[in-house]
């Protein structure tokens, strides 16, 4: 699916950085995701961030989890990476004399919960305490700049991590856009985010990228490194610029990216 995509064309093409590993409040090496699929947990609903239920892990993709809660239904599933605080070992709600909750959506009466959840838990395989990762510490500052691109879950379709651009700062909140994509799934988020990845993330955890859309062209920034002193030079440099973008995106995405090429004045 991704073969075609190829960050260090990709950057050389649309002449862009990728943002510094130091950005993100992720671990420098993906921590290891050792989980099996019907593997147990706690976590927390994200539907309801007080409660703390009783999850069935239903798949694996590089370092995330794609969970169920036992009593819900499948349409409400979510992805959450190893190292997330979100999740913790079966017994830890216990420990902290907290008690376990039906998920939002509990489709049972609630009298049924305390059996509902002896059953459930009853012979089911525990995910050991050394599978769950510590959070990685939160960076100090926001580093980020515009411009800068890396891998972002697509809240939308949040089993997806897409190639995206940083395009606005504004204190601690970053302006996510997908690459290829018109806004529909562009977001704000901290920069401290766990939704964001330096570029490279999902090749080295074995997730998919996925390749950019085809509804918005690449674009060429050509004038980035030069300066604009008087106001000629920066008016032909806004004309330039213009001109370097060019909508060659929908041939080029259907004749192959290496193909991709922008139209310069
Ligand atoms: N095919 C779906 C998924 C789009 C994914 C975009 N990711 C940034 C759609 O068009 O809605």
């Amino acid at each position: 699916q991704s073969d075609d995509f190829h960050w260090d064309d990709y950057l050389k093409e649309t002449g862009s950085i990728s943002a510094p590993l130091e950005c993100f409040r992720q671990s420098k090496i993906p921590p290891t995701n050792d989980f099996k699929v019907g593997m147990k947990l706690e976590a927390h609903d994200p539907r309801s961030i007080t409660s703390v239920c009783i999850a069935t892990v239903v798949g694996i993709t590089g370092a995330r989890l794609r969970l169920r809660l036992d009593g819900s239904d499948n349409r409400n599933d979510f992805w959450r990476l190893v190292d997330s605080p979100d999740i913790r070992p079966v017994g830890t709600c216990e420990k902290k004399g907290d008690l376990l909750q039906p998920p939002l959506g509990y489709q049972m009466n609630v009298s049924s919960w305390p059996m509902f959840l002896l059953r459930t838990l009853t012979g089911s395989e525990m995910a050991p305490a050394s599978y769950f990762k510590a959070e990685p510490p939160k960076p100090a500052l926001n580093n980020f700049k515009v411009g800068m691109k890396l891998e972002a879950i697509d809240r939308k379709n949040p089993y997806l991590i897409c190639p995206a651009t940083i395009s606005n700062v504004k204190g601690d909140d970053v302006y996510v856009t997908f690459d290829g994509w018109s806004g529909a799934f562009d977001y704000w988020c901290k920069y401290d985010c766990r939704d964001i990845f330096p570029v490279g993330w999902c090749h080295l955890t074995g997730d998919v990228l996925q390749p950019p859309g085809n509804q918005t062209p690449i674009i060429k920034n050509t004038v980035k490194a030069q300066t604009c002193s008087s106001k000629a030079n920066r008016r032909s440099m806004q004309t330039a610029q213009k001109t370097a973008v060019a909508v060659t995106a929908q041939q080029t995405r259907k004749s192959g990216r290496s193909k991709a090429s922008v139209l310069t004045s």
